[in-house]
């Protein structure tokens, strides 16, 4: 296949900028002026920051570094800098105002569209396939992600609506609860995917061994039984830090639930509802994940291992972009895009499954992993030391294949995701492993 012509790029781009823009128009139209700048939580930024601090990124990147602008207003690019001003400080700055806010952005899009009808978009990296324009993209829809875990921390009436995802298929059941991962190598990361960002480069060689995994994620109902079974009074399941969490907190159950009589309810986006049984848990940190883990014998799956079940392709030896192969996903794959407001029972999507049918790995709940968040070999930060590299280290821990509030844009087999181990707000859930026993799965 002949690659993509700058027109195709082009269009490729607009098309992710308009998709990017409209969502955030929804997340923001459909509440008042005060709820805007409200923090409803000290854990994030008001909504408005949100707007204007996607335009001011747009700005610095398209209009500036890209197009060779003039600044449109240098003097706010501090206010919405995330590194100078701590989502706690965020309500107390001079911000633009709502309507302010979605001038501004709107008048950087005008500029960053007349970049890109002229921009080269095959030459150098930042402009290569696009690339800043597919940045900018996936940056606005990761916030736009994060505008919708404060929609789900807001309090007060439901403002969003969405239908329910789809249920299982029975005539596709999942081929048991865990299957078996063939050991050897794999190629782990990207050097081909034109849009992915500096942490998921460059494609190496992985040696994983053979090891078992859900092949689905953790449920509601089996995540009860681990709180019936009292888990989280026994330290013996608990990372030291995760039970000083849970005793200084008293966590008991997943962000949002609630016991009603011997029953579980939660909120959902300003709804009560009965915690459903069998829907993929999610609202819990890594701390809760791997005590879980420990309970059911069982342990959080490595980075690699994640990345290899969604990735690696028996028949072939080769990784792909995706458990169901190399297209984009689509609605038939995988519960992506805010198109619905809670991830799908387990056994949803077999179109999305992988060669070894391990369903859901996309979508849903952004799925928790044993590992910190570390560059791969040969990792080069790209365009800013500030978007990966400064993360680096022991405090943060990956996460990888989305929930349904992730855009496809800023969704991939190779797509990496890092929060601290305490985050519980975000739509995180996840599934388990075990090490396969001597001979099982040799390759
Ligand atoms: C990759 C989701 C952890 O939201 O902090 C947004 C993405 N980087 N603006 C975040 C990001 C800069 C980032 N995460
Ligand atoms: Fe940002």
């Amino acid at each position: 296949q002949p690659p993509p012509g700058p027109e195709a790029l082009r269009e490729r781009a607009l098309t992710a900028l308009l998709a990017a823009r409209e969502r955030t128009a929804l997340l923001t139209d459909c509440v008042e002026g005060p709820e805007l700048t409200a923090q409803h939580s000290p854990l994030m930024s008001p909504l408005v920051w949100d707007l204007a601090h996607i335009g001011n990124q747009e700005e610095l990147w398209l209009v500036r570094a890209v197009g060779g602008r003039d600044p449109l207003r240098p003097e706010i690019d501090s206010l919405y800098d995330a590194f100078e001003h701590p989502r706690a400080e965020r309500p107390s700055l001079p911000l633009l105002a709502p309507e302010e806010a979605r001038r501004y952005a709107a008048e950087v899009r005008g500029r960053a569209l007349d970049v890109l009808a002229s921009a080269p978009v095959e030459g150098e990296r930042l402009t290569a396939s696009g690339f800043a324009f597919g940045m900018v993209a996936q940056h606005e829809q990761q916030h736009d992600e994060t505008m919708l875990v404060t929609h789900q921390l807001r309090r007060g009436p439901a403002v969003l609506d969405a239908p329910a995802p789809p249920d299982p298929v029975a005539e596709a059941p999942l081929p048991g609860p865990e299957a078996l991962v063939p050991g050897g190598p794999f190629t782990m990361g990207t050097s081909a995917e034109p849009w992915a960002l500096d942490n998921e480069r460059p494609a190496h060689r992985r040696d994983v061994a053979a090891f078992w995994l859900d092949t689905a994620p953790v449920t509601c109902g089996a995540y009860q039984r681990f709180i019936e079974d009292g888990g989280y009074d026994e330290a013996r399941w608990w990372h030291p830090a995760g039970l000083r969490m849970v005793r200084e907190h008293d966590v008991r159950a997943p962000l949002f639930w609630r016991r009603e009589g011997t029953a579980w309810v939660r909120r959902r986006f300003g709804v009560v509802e009965p915690v459903p049984a069998d829907e993929p848990v999610v609202h819990v940190s890594w701390y809760e994940a791997d005590a879980y883990a420990r309970w059911a014998g069982r342990r959080l799956p490595t980075e690699a291992e994640w990345e290899k079940a969604a990735r690696f392709d028996p028949a072939s030896g080769r990784a792909r972009r995706y458990p169901w192969g190399d297209t984009d996903p689509g609605p038939v794959h995988a519960n992506l895009g805010q198109r619905h407001l809670r991830p799908a029972p387990v056994g949803a999507y077999p179109a999305g499954r992988s060669p070894l049918g391990i369903g859901q790995l996309i979508g849903d709940v952004w799925e928790w992993t044993a590992d910190d968040f570390l560059p791969y070999p040969g990792f080069a930060p790209f365009p800013y030391r500030e978007y990966s590299e400064v993360f680096f280290g022991d405090a943060h821990k990956v996460l990888r294949g989305g929930s349904f509030g992730v855009d496809p844009v800023a969704c991939r087999g190779t797509f990496r995701n890092w929060d601290l181990p305490v985050r519980r707000q975000i739509f995180a859930g996840f599934r388990t492993a075990r090490n396969a026993a001597e001979g099982e799965g040799a390759a």
